[in-house]
């Protein structure tokens, strides 16, 4: 304790402070002494009111019981207890940034919607990415779809793109909605598990829905585990409309492509980075954009007429497939900036309501049944998490653009129509808004004939063949991260009649995957195939669905971690981390201890992470600068070896000087080769970055 006070007293006219000292008596001796000054405001209640103390409730004598009458007290501890509100019953852990749109491509023969009528017209924008099946409190790197909504303030009102980073979905018909998801999430018997799909529960209903095959290829995929929110793609999974200002529609499916590449991490990296920095995901986007590194995507558009679809071999209603950008080419037509971060995560994340039915002019729905439903749910869920019909008064979710109806009261309502008109028809002078028949929002004028009937589509039948296609366009590398993850998944479900349903699924989609599957299962026998409805076809190899074929070679917005021990050389460290810096990457130096390390011409290197806190699943690639003294003590420290050997095993570029070969043997890294750079002359270091803007380098591990 400081004899000092923490703030000293002003005469300051703002706060209305006097100069005389009020300590306040805790009553055991310590006295708080911290006080409004020039720069801190006053504390007051939610009233208004200025609080005196804020350290002990009001009683009946010292060690007497609290008054009922100390509001101050109460109105704190009322509003803690009221602090949460229901968590989203999917997508409940998200991370949310601000930015803009700007048209890259006026489309206005397309459309009408007005953002899209000039190049260069520009909207806010607010971004939510996010898991599906974890709660809030999840790791980020689950294998999971990650939700990527985007909400558009137009002027023509909010306009919001509910899209996830996969192009498809589980099921067909909004109705299996809370099937699906019942069955990923905690069983309700036991409570867990948590944030993941290897259970029973999951893979007993997946295998009973054929119709689920083409995602869970996706899901099995590295798409499920993005190296960051920055690495993936964004897609609108249905199909919607165009219509424009003639009134004549056309069908579209928006694309989001990250200008930084696309990246994953691998399953025994996402393991682990979930213990060693469970924020992963959202400290990236927090990082990059404190940074200045603003995550950019494209928006592009897939537009097709009713002629493609009623040629196309699938239903553009059916949201279980996709269409190959082969077949309809994806016309960039935007961009999207993310380069703000939220005031507060509460009022902006966490109270953000996306709702698939906010539409503009211009854009219209289709019939697919799977966002028929969304247009009910999401509405209706936004009344149970906020509380009542008025969430667009929160300033999140309020459009930017002048709007007026005739809405009132309800919870929390912040503006109600002025004046004495509140209905319409009305005959006053100041009679309120009115509808506009030229400029306001009119539904495509489609035809609609049919008899009502539970039923669905014969062309929804064919199951299996998109998820041939995805899979053979994969890359070796990336079709055996397929199988082990079916393997991991599969050894985690304890009925083994439910494993083999879903290896049963496998031939129709590939033999070869469904007999490294049921290897890896050590099942003595193949089951025999499910039957299809409907006879799977071979498509073409499709390679914008392959991570690994979609790369852009750049370690820009990448990290490389640094691993040092004192006496390192400084030249070399110098060497390394400027053209990694240069190319606009991060460097992260991880040492024995966190104050840092003194390097071989007496310069202090600060150190962001102490060995044991930085393993190299946090890093992009790494590099090893030590003296022979410093490898001998990291041979001996189990994180230094783990560091080392997972680099190794995640098949990532590595750079060391000499005196490391110590360290990696006795971390067993069995050979150094390719991918490993030895520092031995400074201009190596440059021949290592431009190495690392391949990523990874896969040979070692294929
Ligand atoms: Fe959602 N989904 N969803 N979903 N979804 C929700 O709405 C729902 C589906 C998606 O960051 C909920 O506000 C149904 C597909 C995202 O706030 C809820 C069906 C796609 C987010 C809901 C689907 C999505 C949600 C929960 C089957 C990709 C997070 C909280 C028909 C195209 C938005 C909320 C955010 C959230 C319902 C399927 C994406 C319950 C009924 C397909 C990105 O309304």
């Amino acid at each position: 304790m400081t004899d000092e006070p923490l703030y000293r007293p002003t005469s300051d006219s703002q706060t209305g402070t006097d100069t005389v000292d009020h300590p306040v008596q805790r009553g055991d001796g310590v006295e708080l002494h911290q006080r409004p000054d020039g720069d801190t405001p006053r504390l007051t209640t939610a009233q208004g009111v200025p609080v005196a103390d804020d350290q002990n409730s009001l009683k009946a004598g010292a060690r007497g019981p609290t008054l009922m009458e100390d509001f101050h007290f109460r109105e704190k501890i009322f509003h803690f207890d009221h602090e949460r509100i229901p968590e989203r019953v999917v997508h409940a852990r998200g991370y949310g940034a601000h930015g803009y749109l700007e048209v890259t491509e006026a489309i206005p023969e397309l459309t009408a919607a007005s953002l899209f009528q000039k190049k260069g017209n520009r909207v806010p924008a607010f971004v939510r990415f996010s898991t599906v099946a974890g709660n809030k409190g999840s790791a980020d790197l689950a294998r999971d779809v990650r939700g990527f909504a985007v909400k558009l303030y137009t002027d023509e009102g909010n306009w919001d793109i509910v899209g996830n980073n996969i192009p498809v979905f589980f099921i067909q018909d909004a109705l299996k909605f809370p099937d699906l998801i019942h069955s990923v999430k905690a069983a309700p018997d036991r409570g867990f598990p948590q944030a993941q799909s290897a259970h029973d529960n999951f893979w007993d209903f997946i295998s009973l829905m054929p119709e689920a095959m083409h995602m869970v290829m996706w899901t099995m995929s590295d798409r499920a585990i993005p190296r960051s929110f920055r690495f993936m793609e964004g897609f609108g999974v249905h199909t919607f409309r165009f219509v424009n200002a003639e009134g004549q529609g056309c069908f579209v499916k928006f694309h989001w492509k990250p200008k930084q590449g696309l990246q994953s991490v691998v399953w025994d990296e996402a393991v682990k980075i979930m213990g060693a920095d469970p924020d992963f995901h959202r400290r990236d986007l927090w990082q990059a954009i404190q940074n200045g590194d603003f995550p950019e995507w494209e928006l592009g558009v897939q537009v097709f007429d009713d002629a493609f679809a009623d040629d196309f071999e699938f239903d553009v209603l059916d949201a279980t497939k996709l269409i190959p950008e082969e077949q309809v080419p994806v016309r960039i037509v935007a961009r999207l900036v993310l380069d703000r971060m939220v005031d507060n995560f509460f009022a902006e994340t966490e109270q953000v309501a996306f709702c698939t039915q906010n539409i503009v002019r211009g854009i219209d729905f289709t019939n697919d049944p799977l966002l028929q439903g969304r247009n009910f749910s999401y509405l209706d869920t936004q009344i149970k998490r906020l509380g009542g019909p008025n969430f667009t008064h929160i300033p999140i979710n309020a459009p930017k653009c002048p709007f007026h109806h005739f809405q009132q009261d309800g919870h929390m309502a912040m503006h109600n129509p002025k004046g004495r008109a509140n209905y319409e028809p009305n005959s006053w002078a100041q009679g309120g808004p009115r509808a506009d028949p030229d400029a306001g929002f009119r539904s495509l004028a489609e035809p609609m004939a049919g008899d009502k009937r539970r039923v669905r589509a014969e062309d929804f039948a064919d199951h299996y063949s998109q998820a041939r296609q995805f899979y053979r366009s994969q890359t070796a590398v990336e079709q055996e991260h397929i199988a082990s993850a079916l393997t991991f998944e599969l050894s985690k479900v304890e009925t083994p009649e439910i494993r083999e349903r879903v290896v049963s699924h496998l031939p129709n989609i590939d033999t070869d995957l469904a007999k490294a599957v049921a290897k890896g299962l050590g099942l003595t026998k193949m089951p025999k195939a499910q039957k299809p409805a409907k006879e799977p076809i071979d498509l073409p190899v499709s390679d914008k669905l392959s991570i690994h074929k979609n790369q852009r070679a750049n370690f820009k917005g990448r990290k490389l971690g640094l691993l040092v021990s004192d006496g390192a050389d400084a030249a070399l460290v110098e060497a390394l981390t400027k053209p990694v810096k240069a190319a606009g990457g991060l460097v992260e130096v991880v040492a024995p201890v966190i104050a840092g390390v003194t390097l071989s011409d007496g310069t202090l290197l600060a150190a962001q992470q102490k060995v044991d806190g930085g393993p190299s699943v946090l890093y992009d690639a790494v590099a090893v600068v030590v003296t022979a003294k410093g490898a001998t003590q990291f041979a001996a420290m189990h994180p230094a070896k783990a560091f080392v050997a997972d680099a190794y095993a995640h098949a990532k570029f590595i750079a060391y000087s000499p005196e490391a070969e110590t360290l990696f043997d006795a971390a067993g890294v069995p050979q150094r080769g390719d991918g490993m750079v030895s520092l031995d002359a400074a201009d190596e270091a440059k021949a290592f970055l431009d190495a690392c803007k391949a990523l990874r380098f896969w040979d070692r591990v294929a």
